[in-house]
C-alpha cells in the first residue's frame, strides 16, 4: 500500500517484481504485458481466490498504471492500482493481489530494490526518507535537491577523480623516479590537495545536513524565574509551558518541536541553574546543566537587574537574551542588547533573526570543529577519506610512493562506501528500516 491508511481520496496499491503484470492481469481481469508500458488504462478490480465465487462482484474501480523493467522506480516491472481511498477498498485491492500471488513489502523495499537495481545511489535513497520526513520548506528543499542527484555529482566526480588518482600512483610504482614524466609527482600532489578540498567542503555541509533532518537543539536557560518558560511560549505562540512568579517553577525540561527562520528546532525550556532545594528540582538542575551542553544553541535568558555572572556551565559562545524590557523604561535600556519580552512581543522576532543566524553559521562551520555529534554514515566515509588523503599528501612529499598508493586506494574506497558502491548487508537494513511500507 503505497499510500497512507484511512480516509481519502484515492488508495495506491503498488505490484513490483516479475509476476507483476500477471497479478494485475487476475485482478483487473485485462491482460497486463510489456506492450502497455508506460500506459495506463481505467478497470474493475475483483476479488481473486479459491473462496471467490464465480459471478464475482468488483471490489472497486480505478485507475492502472503500467511500467516495464527497466523503466520504473524498482527497475523491475512495476503496475499501480490507484483506487478508492477509505479503509475497506484498499485492503480488498491489496488482498486480491496477495491471494494472486503477490507478498506484503518490507519498510523501504521499493526503494531497497531501487537502488539494488542502480535506479538510484544510497544518497539519492536517504533523500527519499528525508524528503518524506522533512518538517520544514527548507528540509524538504535540501532532501529534493539531492534527490535529483545535486549531491551525487559532486560525490561521483570526486570517487572518480580518487579512482584516477589512485591508478596514476600505482601506475607509477613500475618506474623508477626519473622514468617518470616531468612534473609527475607535482600533478599527483596538485590533484590530491584538489580532492582533499572536496572532501574538507563537503565535510563542512554534514552538520547542516544533521540539523535539516533532526532538528537544531535550542536551549533556554538561565536563573530561577528569569523569563525562560515565558520565552517559550513567546516563541512557540502558545502556552505551553506554566508561568508562574514562584522560582523554581520549572523542574522537569519541556520540548517542543518549532520552525525557526526555516530551520527546524528542538526547542527546550529547562529548570532555573542555582543550588536547588529539592530532590527533584536538584534532577532538573541537573539535566538542564546536560542539554545546555549538548546544544546547538544555548539562549542564556537574564532577567533587567541581574548583574550576577553567568551560572556555571552556560558556555560563552550561549545567545544572552534580555527578557521582561516592558518592566525597564527605554531610556534606561541598552541598545546594543537583545532585548524581549514575552508580554509585549517585543524582539521575539529579533531574537528568532538571532537563532537562525546562528544556525546559519554552524551550518557553514567546518565539521572539525562541531564535534563527534555528527555521526552519519556520509561523515565517517568522508573522514575516512581525508584521513587518508592526508597521508597520501604526506607520503608524496617523502617520496614514498607505495604509500601514497595505499592510501589513496584506502580514499578511493572511503569514497565508494560514501557513493554506495560498497555497503554491508547492516546498512542497507539500517537505512531501509526508516522506510514506510509501500516507499
Ligand atoms: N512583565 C513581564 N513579566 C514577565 C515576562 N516574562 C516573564 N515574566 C514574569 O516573570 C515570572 C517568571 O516567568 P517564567 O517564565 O515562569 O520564568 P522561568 O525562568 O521559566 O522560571 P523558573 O521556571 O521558575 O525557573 C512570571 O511571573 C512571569 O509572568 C515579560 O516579558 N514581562
Ligand atoms: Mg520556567
Amino acid at each position: 500500500m503505497a499510500t497512507a491508511p484511512g480516509r481519502g481520496g484515492v488508495a495506491v496499491v503498488r505490484v513490483s517484481g516479475p509476476a507483476a503484470f500477471r497479478i494485475a492481469s487476475e485482478v483487473t481481469g485485462c491482460k497486463v504485458d510489456t506492450s502497455m508500458a508506460g500506459r495506463f488504462f481505467h478497470s474493475a478490480f475483483h476479488p481473486v481466490g479459491p473462496r471467490v465465487p464465480v459471478r464475482q462482484q468488483p471490489i472497486d474501480d480505478g485507475l492502472v498504471l503500467v511500467f516495464a523493467s527497466p523503466r520504473s522506480y524498482t527497475g523491475e516491472d512495476v503496475v499501480e492500482l490507484q483506487g478508492h481511498g477509505g479503509s475497506i477498498a484498499p485492503r480488498r485491492v491489496l488482498e486480491a493481489c496477495l491471494a494472486a500471488g503477490a507478498r506484503l513489502a518490507r519498510r523501504g523495499e521499493f526503494t531497497q530494490r531501487a537502488f539494488l537495481n542502480g535506479r538510484l545511489d544510497l544518497g539519492m535513497a536517504e533523500a527519499v526518507i528525508d524528503l518524506v520526513d522533512a518538517r520544514t520548506e527548507r528540509g524538504a528543499d535540501d532532501a529534493a535537491a539531492r534527490l535529483m542527484g545535486a549531491a551525487s555529482r559532486p560525490l561521483e566526480e570526486m570517487y572518480v577523480a580518487a579512482i584516477d588518482l589512485s591508478s596514476r600512483v600505482e601506475h607509477a610504482l613500475d618506474f623508477s623516479e626519473d622514468e617518470l614524466p616531468e612534473g609527475f609527482s607535482e600533478s599527483v600532489s596538485r590533484d590530491v590537495a584538489r580532492l582533499a578540498s572536496l572532501v574538507e567542503r563537503k565535510l563542512s555541509t554534514a552538520r547542516e545536513g544533521r540539523i535539516l533532518r533532526e532538528g537544531a537543539l535550542v536551549v533556554l536557560c538561565g536563573r530561577p524565574n528569569a523569563g525562560k518558560s515565558s520565552l517559550m511560549n513567546a516563541l512557540l505562540g502558545e502556552g505551553r509551558a506554566i508561568v508562574s512568579d514562584e522560582a523554581g517553577t520549572t523542574r522537569d525540561t519541556i520540548e517542543e518541536g518549532a520552525e525557526i527562520g526555516g530551520w527546524p528546532v528542538r526547542l527546550v525550556d529547562t529548570a532555573g541553574l542555582r543550588e536547588a532545594e529539592g530532590e527533584v528540582e536538584r534532577e532538573g538542575v541537573r539535566r538542564a546543566e546536560a542539554l545546555v551542553a549538548q546544544a546547538d544553541v544555548v539562549l542564556h535568558v537574564i532577567e533587567p537587574g541581574d548583574e550576577a555572572p553567568a551560572p556555571l556551565g552556560i558556555p560563552p559562545s550561549a545567545i544572552r537574551v534580555f527578557s521582561k524590557c516592558d518592566t525597564t523604561p527605554p531610556p534606561n535600556r541598552p541598545t546594543t542588547q537583545l532585548l524581549t519580552s514575552a508580554k509585549t512581543g517585543e524582539g521575539i522576532d529579533a531574537l528568532k533573526d538571532a537563532i537562525a543566524a546562528r544556525l546559519g553559521q554552524i551550518a557553514a562551520k567546518s565539521a572539525e570543529e562541531t564535534g563527534a555529534d555528527v555521526t552519519t554514515r556520509q561523515k565517517e566515509a568522508l573522514l575516512a577519506a581525508r584521513t587518508a588523503l592526508a597521508s597520501a599528501n604526506g607520503a608524496l612529499d617523502a617520496g614514498e610512493w607505495t604509500i601514497a598508493a595505499n592510501e589513496l586506494r584506502s580514499a578511493s574506497e572511503a569514497l565508494g562506501r560514501l557513493l554506495g558502491k560498497v555497503y554491508s548487508d547492516d546498512l542497507l537494513d539500517a537505512l531501509f528500516s526508516r522506510f514506510c511500507v509501500g516507499k
